[in-house]
C-alpha cells in the first residue's frame, strides 16, 4: 500500500489522484461499449482519478481474479459491473479486510450488501415488466406464440428482466414457446434464433430479446428464413442503443425499453464520497424510458449513445 489514508489501501504515495480498479464484464454489446466509455470519461485524471481498467471477456472467474489483482495493487477503491449475481462473497470479503471500498455499477450481486459500499444501476425488473406490458397490450387474446432470447445466464439483468416480463404477461393467452440464452451478444442471438426458426418457423409471432444486440443478431436469422422482421415476427428488446433504435425507426423492431448505460458520473461521485468517508445511499436507480417506432424516428439523431 502506498501513501493512502490508513486502512484505505494505498494510492502509490505522492499523487493525490484516487486510484480505482474497474472490473468491467467485457465487450459483449453496444450497451457495454457505451457504459465503458461513460466510466472511462468519468474516472479521468482531470476528474481526480487514476483508473486501471479490466474487461473480463464475459467470464466470471476472470472478473473475480481482476478484482483480486486490484486488492493486491492496494487501490483506493474498486468498481465492479458483476457479470453474474453469484460467486462474489469471498473476494468482496477480501476487499473489505483490505479496507478497500467496493462500488457496484450496472448489475447486482447476491452477496449481502454490507460487502459493498453502494450500487448504481437500473431497475431491470421494471424494464422486463414494460416489455411484457407492451406484449400484453398488443397480443393478448390473439393466441400469439412468443420466443425469448435471454441475457447472460445468472446475471441480474437477465434474471430480473425475466421476472418482470413473466409477471406482466401472466394471465394472457400469449404462449412462450421457448426461452434460451444468447449471452447478450449478436452472434448468440443469431444462433439461438436460427434454432427457433428451424423448430417453430412461421408459428413464431413475437420475439422478446433481453437486449438490442441479440435482437439485431436475430434479424439476420429472420431475414435468412425469408420472413420480414417487424411484421411476420414482431420484436421487443431492451437497451435502446443506436443500432437498436435504428432498427426500430426503420420498422424491423417494434418496441424498445431503454436501459441507460451512462452510469460513469454517478459511480465516480459515489467513489469520491466513499473514499472521503461520507455515508452514501446503498442503492441508486437511474431512470429509463421506452420507445415506439415513431418515437425512435423522432429522437434517433439526438441520442447520446
Ligand atoms: C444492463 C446490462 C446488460 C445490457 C446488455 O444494465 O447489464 O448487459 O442490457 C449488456 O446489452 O450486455
Amino acid at each position: 500500500a502506498g501513501g493512502g489514508a490508513p486502512g484505505a489501501g494505498g494510492n502509490g504515495g505522492g499523487s493525490d489522484l484516487i486510484t480505482v480498479g474497474f472490473a468491467q464484464t467485457g465487450s459483449e454489446s453496444g450497451w457495454r461499449a457505451a457504459n465503458t466509455e461513460s466510466m472511462k470519461k468519468a474516472f479521468s485524471e482531470e476528474n481526480g482519478f487514476k483508473l486501471t481498467f479490466n474487461a473480463a471477456d464475459n467470464k466470471q472467474e476472470a472478473q473475480i481474479s481482476a478484482v483480486r489483482n486490484f486488492i493486491n495493487q492496494g487501490v483506493d477503491a474498486i468498481v465492479i459491473a458483476p457479470i453474474t449475481v453469484d460467486g462474489w462473497d469471498d473476494v468482496l470479503k477480501e476487499a473489505k479486510d483490505a479496507g478497500i471500498p467496493v462500488i457496484l455499477e450496472d448489475r447486482t450481486v447476491s452477496a449481502s450488501d454490507d460487502l459493498y459500499a453502494s450500487w448504481v444501476g437500473l431497475d431491470f425488473e421494471q424494464e422486463g415488466r414494460t416489455a411484457g406490458e407492451w406484449v400484453k397490450e398488443n397480443f393478448d387474446g390473439k393466441g400469439a406464440n412468443l420466443v425469448v432470447l435471454e441475457g447472460t445466464t445468472g446475471s441480474s439483468a437477465a434474471l430480473d428482466r425475466a421476472t418482470g416480463f413473466d409477471e406482466a404477461i401472466k394471465g394472457t393467452d400469449v404462449k412462450v414457446m421457448d426461452s434460451q440464452t444468447g449471452d447478450f451478444t449478436r452472434d448468440g442471438g443469431k444462433k439461438v434464433m436460427e434454432g427457433y426458426l428451424q423448430k417453430y418457423g412461421k408459428d413464431i409471432n413475437v420475439l422478446f430479446a433481453h437486449n438490442d444486440d441479440m435482437g439485431l443478431g436475430a434479424l439476420d436469422a429472420i431475414k435468412a428464413a425469408g420472413l420480414t422482421p417487424g411484421k411476420d415476427i414482431q420484436i421487443v428488446t431492451i437497451d435502446a442503443v443506436k443500432d437498436g433504435m435504428t432498427a426500430l425507426a426503420n420498422g424491423e423492431f417494434n418496441f424498445i425499453v431503454e436501459c441507460n448505460p451512462l452510469l460513469g458520473e454517478k459511480a465516480a461521485a459515489l467513489v469520491k464520497d466513499v473514499v472521503d468517508g461520507k455515508t452514501v445511499e446503498k442503492r441508486t436507480i437511474v431512470e429509463d424510458q421506452s420507445f415506439t417506432q415513431e418515437q425512435a424516428a423522432e429522437v434517433l439523431d439526438s441520442r447520446p449513445y
